[in-house]
């Protein structure tokens, strides 16, 4: 048994409640979960932004400890410190052997599944009803199994709350800047959405060089913490035009990369309009999925010249990524300790879902 935070129920809280967790099978692994993030994709879960049918133990930000292995795994062992990757990356098939990890042919499906590569899940009820596990991970839970090929071990001595943030926020954000977008030294970037995420996409916008970097939020607070890890402008969305305020800052010409990272068609329409002719846009943030926008295709993107590309998982290796950034992280070029506004239990998971309504908090770590 184990205790897990399961979403139940659309738009409503998440019941803690002790669940069965099977024996890692062949390939899996069990974790004891040293800490977990909360992550807007969460939230999108219980809103219904993004359908994952209940019941489920949502959490997809995660790191621990190897508790037990099943047959056949040989990246880690009991007693390895890992982060869980919330897309099982195998580094062989087509995508990944294209640098495109983040669909990975064997594991993506099973992610979006909420299961393991089997599609079955390792949770379940007293009463036996199968628990769905949100990205093939589920890490709002004391303990959880997860595909090998999630499992990226690292040094014991990264603490968990910082190892958790990589899982996700960090990979996706700081990797969106990398890897998905083409940041060419001195372009000015903007950032629209200084949450979680895109605090990372600032970091990963001044590890490639840009000059400015103009981060975009409604809270004042999010700015403040923005310009402390290489935001060097910032504008509050409620005062004035945005767009403008874009403009004016890069002699009237607009942003060479822009960045939505809420998840928004209104914003992503603004970011879009926040960059030059020749620019680029990559989306973060993940929308409804039965949203639509309308561009005009001769004047926006032929005419215009500008680019407009999604961005899962920062496009990450993950195998090569987490290292690089624990990495960044010990030589204090990345910033995490900052990012961390609150520790907090288990049980207290729906009240960090609540405050990100109110978007005051970097992110909110569950300590296990
Ligand atoms: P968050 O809630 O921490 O941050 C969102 C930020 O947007 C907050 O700071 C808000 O204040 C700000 N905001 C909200 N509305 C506006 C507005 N109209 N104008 C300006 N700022 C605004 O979320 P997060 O950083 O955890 O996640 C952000 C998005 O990224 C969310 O949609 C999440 O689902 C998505 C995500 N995508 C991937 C991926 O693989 N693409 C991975 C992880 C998260
Ligand atoms: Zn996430």
């Amino acid at each position: 048994m184990t205790k897990a935070a399961v979403y139940a129920t659309l738009n409503q809280p998440l019941e803690i409640m002790e669940l069965n967790l099977m024996d890692p099978q062949v390939g899996e692994v069990r974790i004891a979960l040293g800490a977990s993030g909360v992550c807007h994709s969460d939230l999108s879960v219980i809103n219904g932004t993004l359908p994952i049918p209940p019941p489920a133990v949502l959490g997809h930000e995660g790191a621990g400890t190897v508790v037990a292995v099943g047959l056949g795994v040989t990246n880690v062992k009991v007693g390895d410190h890992v982060v869980i990757s919330w897309v099982p990356q195998c580094g062989t098939c087509y995508t990944c052997s294209r640098d495109q990890g983040e669909l990975c042919e064997t594991g993506a499906t099973a992610s979006m599944f909420g299961t393991m590569l089997d599609y079955t899940s390792r949770f379940s009820m007293k009463d036996g009803t199968a628990v769905a596990q949100m990205s093939a991970s589920g890490t709002f839970a004391e303990e959880t199994v997860v595909p090998a090929i999630s499992c990226i071990k690292i040094p014991d001595d990264v603490p968990f709350q910082i190892a958790a943030l990589i899982g996700c926020g960090v990979l996706t954000g700081f990797g969106a800047a990398v890897n998905t977008a083409n940041i060419r030294e001195g372009d000015n970037v903007v950032v629209v959405g200084a949450g979680g995420v895109g605090l990372n996409t600032i970091q990963g916008a001044k590890h490639k060089g840009a000059g400015k970097i103009i981060a975009v939020d409604m809270v004042d607070g999010k700015l403040e913490t923005a310009a402390s890890v290489g935001a060097t402008h910032t504008i509050n969305a409620s005062n004035g035009d945005a767009i403008e305020q874009v403009m004016a800052l890069t002699d009237g010409r607009g942003a060479d990369v822009a960045f939505e990272v809420i998840g928004f068609p209104a914003t992503i329409r603004q970011s879009f309009d926040m960059t030059r002719k020749g620019g680029e846009t990559v989306i973060v943030g993940v929308p409804r999925l039965d949203q639509t926008m309308e561009f005009n295709p001769g004047m926006d993107f032929v005419i215009a010249e500008k680019t407009l590309k999604g961005c899962w998982y920062g496009g990450a290796n993950v195998h090569r990524d987490v290292p690089m950034l624990i990495s960044q992280y010990k030589n204090g070029s990345l910033k995490l300790d900052e990012l961390i506004s609150r520790e907090i239990k288990l049980e207290e998971v729906n009240s960090a879902m609540d405050e990100m309504h109110g978007g005051h908090i970097a992110r909110s770590v569950i300590v296990y």
